[in-house]
């Protein structure tokens, strides 16, 4: 088992309400089994700004306490990885990232691919854009100029208090149809609800996660003052999670995000929850290399998942993949058919872009 870090730098700086990312400082996990060998890719941000976790602290509590969990078993397989690890509290970015790297060494020494394991029903994904805060809204509107020329099916604005009705207003009017929805990142408070109701005069497809992410009982009262659905991110850490929030009516709409929920396994059961309540969901994105979008796209690609997801092209990202480039087509990126993720780094690439490598051992 090896955790490397790779410095990934970014196209254009990525500004959301707790920041700006200039580079993705990303931890990989490459778990080699007599069999083959298998990658897994950490969301986890350098600093603990999304949630708690955080770059070095994933790779501390993966080293210390989840891999040698997993190295103490005879032969773990990907199912049962994440009941070895239920003993450590929380963590789910890391433990995401093990169960990743397992399950794609798994996968490829039987020749299936990680769409078919988690039943994917399409071969191509529509693909939206998260756009981040710009400096101006006339930059703003070159930049969702842009990505609408490219082809992606619909664009999500992050918001944030005094960043929210005049850029949305701007972009609604320059492109009419275009199908937009925003994202707050918990930025704001059950006081902000008048602000967040003018944003009902803009056609939105979805508002999501505006309040805190332990504000799941806000959020079911904001819902009331609200027509635009709403959708949780940050909230939802699990099935648990996933069935309160829908019961108590704080979200219509949920944004899946493996490394959130602690792997893809437990993303697809929070998927069937959600079907079992007519509640769409769709696949968030964590500024993921080749590695993560493989998998992000394969599960964007099994029922459920019947709205756009922030499936972008490498291009969106990255000037230089981890992975052979995702290229958009139509609006739509192919599903990775071959072996486990169907992608691996390209090592060229690989050991530029590596900027640490450590050996864990049971
Ligand atoms: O397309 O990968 C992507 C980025 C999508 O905006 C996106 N992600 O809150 O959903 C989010 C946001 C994010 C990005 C969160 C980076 C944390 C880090």
């Amino acid at each position: 088992m090896e955790l490397l870090r790779v410095a990934m730098p970014l196209v254009v700086p990525f500004r959301t309400s707790f920041g700006t990312q200039h580079t993705r400082d990303v931890l990989l996990v490459r778990v080699v089994t007599p069999e083959a060998e298998g990658w897994g890719e950490c969301v986890a941000l350098a600093e603990p700004v999304y949630s708690s976790e955080y770059v070095e602290g994933a790779q501390h509590v993966l080293r210390t306490h989840l891999v040698p969990r997993l190295l103490a078993a005879q032969r773990p397989d990907a199912a049962g990885v994440a009941v070895m690890l239920a003993g450590v509290r929380g963590h789910r970015m890391a433990k995401g990232a093990l169960e990743m790297a397992v399950l794609d060494a798994e996968l490829r020494a039987t020749g299936l691919s990680l769409a078919s394991r988690l039943g994917a029903v399409r071969e191509r994904v529509p693909c939206g854009v998260s756009v981040g805060i710009a400096d101006s809204v006339e930059q703003l509107c070159e930049w969702v100029s842009g990505y609408a020329e490219e082809g992606y099916l619909r664009v999500k604005l992050k918001i944030e208090p005094g960043w929210d009705v005049e850029p949305v207003r701007a972009v609604r009017e320059r492109f009419a149809d275009l199908p937009l929805q925003v994202d707050g990142n918990g930025a704001y408070t059950l006081d902000d609800a008048a602000a967040l109701g003018a944003l009902d005069a803009f056609d939105l497809l979805m508002l999501e996660q505006p309040l805190a992410a332990d504000a799941v009982r806000d959020h079911a009262r904001l819902a009331e003052r609200l027509a635009t659905p709403l959708c949780l991110d940050e909230s939802i850490t699990s099935v648990t999670a996933a069935v309160d929030a829908i019961e108590l009516g704080a979200c219509r709409i949920v944004n899946i995000k493996a490394g959130r929920v602690g792997g893809y396994l437990e993303a697809r059961r929070i998927a069937e929850a959600c079907a079992l309540r007519d509640v769409p969901v769709w696949c968030g994105g964590m500024v993921e290399t080749g590695l993560g979008r493989a998998a992000n796209v394969a599960l964007a690609a099994t029922p459920g998942f019947t709205l756009p997801g922030d499936t972008s092209a490498s291009a969106r990202f990255y000037a230089q993949d981890l992975t052979e480039p995702f290229v958009m087509s139509d609006g739509r990126l192919d599903v990775p058919a071959g072996p486990g993720l169907g992608v691996t780094p390209l090592p060229a690439v690989l050991a530029q872009v590596t900027t640490a490598v450590e050996r864990v051992r049971g």
